[in-house]
């Protein structure tokens, strides 16, 4: 239930909640052609409240009733003072907004040229979409059996209500089937958006995301997306995506106003993920270890990494299944024999670098086990002989080679700059190697 606030603006005024009422006769009720938007308010750090991206929320809605015909009575800067406007009048500090052009009641029937054109924004208080959990821990998302509109069926760049029958059937399919949301592919087979939401895929350090003949909404959180991966350094591509590629996919994720980013961490049944510990919970273990490093920031990121992977998946993190070790295989050997004979023995492992995991394989042989088909092993680091193992190592390759190179490729740049230099950010993102060591 959304909570009652005070006002809701109509045509030119601001009304009491309860007031605000339409005709049954309303148009647009009828036969869904509408135009909306939604976006949302936040109280920052400085105390003042924002509405994210206002401008680009009502020019979409413009457009929309542009694409749609819908002529509004209002003015975009007059649209978009009514949206803080009903924060203040409502006394809120954050909430979501939401303004709509619709069709008023007059002539029935398709062509009602003459019927008034309609105008209200709602303000109300919206938490997360798909529950705060779903922020924290991922969604399970279905591919749905219903197709987005094809190009020429409807209008995808609109944010048109009529649309929205789809969304709702793909979305009650997705639930009533026991999944958190739907991914739908367009009328060509290939990965659109999900129920109210743009979807992005990463894989091997690049971003994917549907482009925009994929029959998708051209969502302003995906934008915000792009624009902020671009600026860290990250490969952002818009193509078409199929569904293979998302189970694929080392992380997949959601974007809207209402969804904000939430994180996928499942779609058909199929875990997403390939970073160590979801890389193994991907290839069948349930009972995984670590073999942490020294006492440096880097091992303790490494374990909070296998935590949350195993929160994320609903596993529960067996406290005798975590055992400090050190830096090198001998740290490994031994903790792996400790490991072995807990009862029931992990069947995987994610170990804090190559060498712990070199160890460990040694000491799992040398117990007449077999890596992967009796426990399969992880490390981090990728080093160079890691493929030259008697059991080629799984293991985290981060860049270091990569970092140096950038590294020495800014200062270069910072030398031979005049004037001041800005700060920038590289971000090098980690990718899974997959060897022998996993693979079963
Ligand atoms: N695709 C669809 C189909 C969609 O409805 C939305 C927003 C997006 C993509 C993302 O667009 P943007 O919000 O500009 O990043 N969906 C709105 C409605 C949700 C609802 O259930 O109502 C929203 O998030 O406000």
């Amino acid at each position: 239930m959304v909570d009652k606030v005070k006002k809701i603006w109509l045509d030119g005024e601001f009304i009491d909640w309860d007031a605000a009422n339409v005709h049954v006769l309303t148009h647009s009720l009828h036969y869904g052609l509408a135009a909306f938007d939604g976006m949302r308010a936040y109280r920052r750090a400085d105390g003042n409240t924002y509405v994210f991206r206002l401008r680009e929320h009502v020019d979409r809605l413009f457009d929309s009733c542009k694409m749609c015909l819908l002529q509004p009575k209002f003015t975009r800067e007059q649209i978009m003072g009514v949206c803080t406007e009903a924060l203040r009048i409502n006394g809120m500090t954050d909430g979501y907004l939401r303004p709509m052009v619709f069709i008023g009641s007059g002539a029935m029937g398709i062509y009602v040229p003459t019927n008034p054109i309609q105008t209200a924004v709602i303000a109300w208080k919206w938490g997360a979409y798909l529950g705060e959990e779903a922020l924290k821990n991922g969604i399970r998302a279905k591919i749905s059996s219903f197709a987005r509109h094809h190009i020429n069926v409807s209008l995808s760049k609109a944010k048109m209500n009529g649309q929205y029958t789809n969304s709702i059937l793909a979305k009650r399919e997705a639930k009533f089937g026991g999944y958190d949301e739907a991914i739908l592919l367009d009328a060509n087979g290939y990965v659109s958006e999900g129920s109210g939401e743009n979807i992005f895929v990463v894989r091997k350090g690049v971003i994917y995301t549907p482009d925009l003949s994929c029959s998708i909404l051209e969502g302003v959180t995906r934008d915000t997306v792009i624009t902020l991966a671009r600026e860290m350094g990250l490969t952002v591509q818009e193509c078409r995506i199929t569904r293979d590629q998302l189970w694929l996919a080392d992380e997949v994720f959601l974007t809207g106003t209402a969804a904000e980013i939430t994180p996928v961490r499942e779609v058909d049944n199929r875990a997403i993920g390939r970073l160590a510990t979801d890389h193994l919970i991907a290839r069948g273990c349930r009972r995984i270890a670590h073999l942490r490093g020294p006492e440096i920031g880097i091992s303790a990121e490494r374990l909070e990494g296998y935590r949350r992977s195993l929160a994320k998946h609903g596993l529960r993190p067996h406290a005798s299944y975590v055992l400090s070790g050190g830096h090198g295989d001998d740290a490994g050997y031994e903790g792996m024999k400790r490991l072995l004979r807990l009862r029931p023995a992990p069947d995987g492992v994610f170990c804090y670098s190559d060498p712990v995991a070199i160890g460990a394989i040694k000491a799992i042989l040398d117990a007449g086990l077999k890596v992967p088909h009796d426990i399969s092993v992880v490390g981090a680091g990728n080093v160079h002989y890691s493929d030259l193992l008697a059991v080629p190592l799984t293991t985290v390759d981060q860049g270091t080679c990569q970092i140096g190179a950038r590294a020495a490729e800014l200062l270069l740049e910072r030398i031979t700059l005049k004037g001041p230099a800005r700060p920038k950010k590289i971000l090098i993102p980690p990718k899974l190697v997959e060897r022998e060591s996993t693979r079963r």
